[in-house]
Formats: structure tokens, C-alpha cells, sequence
């Protein structure tokens, strides 16, 4: 039943010591990053689900609610909202972070420490670490993980990995996209997932605030300088005249990005008095990781992310600079 394609098993010393970590346990808490997405979600849920299917027990705890999009998802209501956990868990797996801040949730720090991630750049800060950056999800990394537990895929676990997977990929448009992703949403198609469906209900289910909120976000387009880099403005007013939520500007930097011959995009978020959370992304070719990193956030090479101080024009001139040294080097 497990055997479905020719996914391989990890080889590596860290994963085979996560499997007997988990074989040899019972009561496991769940976490992964606030301001949660796709892969978090996704990933937490199917992962809780497949434990659960071994007989074991799995508590998911975020520090931040579940965005519109994913309140469909199967077996959603299993993650809590807490600010601390307290509980006699064996271990925490946490997912996708950087460190045990990350989640927004206290506490964490009582228990062993497994960390599972697909990011370059994480520092191993659990007791063990697994991290794989050819996974273009984590959602991978947890049907592997499933797979070599012989954990039950049902169709709600299958469901939960192809959501972490196609938002993590950006609908399979993404550089990070692989044979070895094919294969496994091949496996989660054979399983029972319907992809249109998962489809529709990602991209075709938005609320009309959303999309009033597009157009003002649209109207704030600039093109800089080389026609290679474009970026986009969010203020708190047009989320209150247009009554959207933060969360459903979620994908919205993909607009500017889409403009034939640009590069690399920007998304400007005004945060708290004079700043600015900025979302990058790239087409295949350029690294804004490392214009994040620099200015003190982090994130892939085609999606990262940061914060800067200053007013809108400062802000801006800072990030883009950053970008056009990029575009020259
Ligand atoms: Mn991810």
C-alpha cells in the first residue's frame, strides 16, 4: 500500500534517527511557523494525522490562526491557537522554522527537540535535525517521513501534503519544483486527490475584498529604473476602506513579478509606525535570499523576506538599491 512509486528513502543519519525517536514514542506536540502557510499547515496536519493512524497521540499548536484559504483543509480543527503549551508531550516536532521562537508559541523549550525543515539556512537548534533543501516543501520531507513509518496515507493526509506542496511550489511554477515532486503528488493523485478541486479551492475561492484589495495594491505598481525589478505598496488604509484581511494579500507580490522582463519583485507591508515588512521573489535566475539576509530576514532564493525601518520612500530605496546591486553583480 506504501510502496505506491519509487520515492527513495532519505539517506541520512539524521532522518533514520528521527524515524526511531518516533517509533519509540507516543504523545507528540506539533508546531511550525506563525503567520502559518500551505506547507506549514499542510504538513503539520498530515503529519499529526499519520501519527495518529500509527496509534500514537499528536497535539498541533500555532501561534497565529489559519488563513481563509486553508480552513477546508481536512481534519483543520485539530490546530489550537495558543500563546503557551504546557502538557506531558515525549517530544516537539517542529516544522519549517529557523528557530524555537519562530512559532510564537512558549514553552516549546520543555521538550526534546526534533527539527524538521527545508530551509538552507537553518541552524540545527533541535536535539535532532533533519533538513533537506532539495525538498520544494516540507510537505515531501513528511511523506517520506509517513512512507518509512508505514504510516497510513489516507486520503485526508494525502490531501493536507498536495496542499503544502502546491502552495510551496507556487502551483508547480517555482524552481524548487522537481521530478521527485511529481512523483510524490503522482502517489497523493493515486491516493484520491482530486487536483482541480485543491485548485479551485486555493485559487478560485477568494472573498471580493480580496480582490478590490488587488486592484488598489495593482494601482501602487512601479517599475524601477532597468525595467527588471517591480514593486508593489500595501497601507493599513486600503486594507480598512476595503475591508480585506492582512492575510489576504497573501501571493499578491506574484502580480508585479508576472511583467515580462522582470526579474525580481517587491511587496511593500506597512507595519507599525515607520516600517515595512517587504516580501521578494524572483524568477528562476536571481538569489534574493541573499538581499534578505543582508538586511537581516531570510528565505529561499526565489522568496524571501525582511523587514526595514523608514517611511515609504526610504524603504523602498533601501530594498530596491539592494536589489539593483543584485541585478548587477
Ligand atoms: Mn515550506
Amino acid at each position: 500500500m506504501n510502496s505506491l512509486s519509487a520515492i527513495e528513502r532519505p539517506k541520512s543519519k539524521a532522518f533514520e534517527d528521527i524515524l526511531r525517536f518516533i517509533s519509540e514514542h507516543e504523545r507528540f506536540l506539533i508546531t511550525s511557523h506563525a503567520r502559518p502557510d500551505g506547507d506549514s499547515i499542510g504538513s503539520a496536519l498530515a503529519l499529526a494525522l499519520g501519527l495518529e493512524g500509527l496509534g500514537k497521540t499528536a497535539d498541533i499548536f500555532g501561534g497565529d490562526p489559519v488563513p481563509r484559504s486553508f480552513v477546508a483543509l481536512p481534519a483543520i480543527d485539530k490546530i489550537k491557537v495558543t500563546d503557551r503549551v504546557e502538557g506531558p508531550y515525549d517530544g516537539l516536532l517542529i516544522l519549517e522554522c529557523n528557530d524555537l521562537k519562530r512559532p510564537g508559541v512558549d514553552g516549546l523549550d520543555q521538550y526534546f527537540v526534533v527539527n524538521i525543515d527545508h530551509h538552507l539556512n537553518t541552524n540545527p537548534f533541535g536535539d535532532l535535525n533533519w533538513v533537506d533543501s532539495s525538498a520544494a516543501a516540507v510537505g515531501e520531507m513528511i511523506y517520506q517521513l509517513l512512507l518509512a513509518m508505514d504510516a497510513p496515507i489516507t486520503l485526508e493526509v494525502a490531501t493536507n501534503l498536495y496542499v503544502a506542496i502546491f502552495t510551496d511550489t507556487g502551483s508547480f511554477q517555482y524552481s524548487n519544483t522537481s521530478a521527485k515532486t511529481f512523483s510524490i503528488v503522482a502517489d497523493l493523485v493515486h491516493l484520491g486527490v482530486r487536483p482541480s478541486d485543491v485548485a479551485q479551492s486555493i485559487h478560485m475561492a477568494h472573498p471580493p475584498e480580496r480582490i478590490k484589495l488587488l486592484g488598489r495594491l495593482l494601482n501602487t505598481l512601479e517599475i524601477h529604473s532597468s525595467g527588471k525589478i517591480a514593486s508593489i505598496t500595501l497601507s493599513h488604509q486600503m486594507l480598512e476602506e476595503t475591508g480585506a484581511a492582512p492575510n489576504d494579500v497573501e501571493g499578491m507580490v506574484n502580480y508585479p513579478l508576472s511583467i515580462s522582463g522582470v526579474e525580481m519583485a517587491a511587496f511593500f507591508r506597512q507595519d507599525q509606525g515607520d516600517s515595512f515588512r517587504v516580501s521578494l521573489r524572483s524568477k528562476d535566475r536571481y538569489d534574493v535570499s541573499k538581499v534578505a539576509r543582508l538586511m537581516g530576514g531570510g528565505g529561499h532564493k526565489n522568496a524571501a523576506g525582511l523587514s526595514v525601518e523608514g517611511n515609504r520612500e526610504e524603504a523602498a530605496g533601501k530594498v530596491i538599491g539592494e536589489l539593483e546591486k543584485l541585478l548587477d553583480s
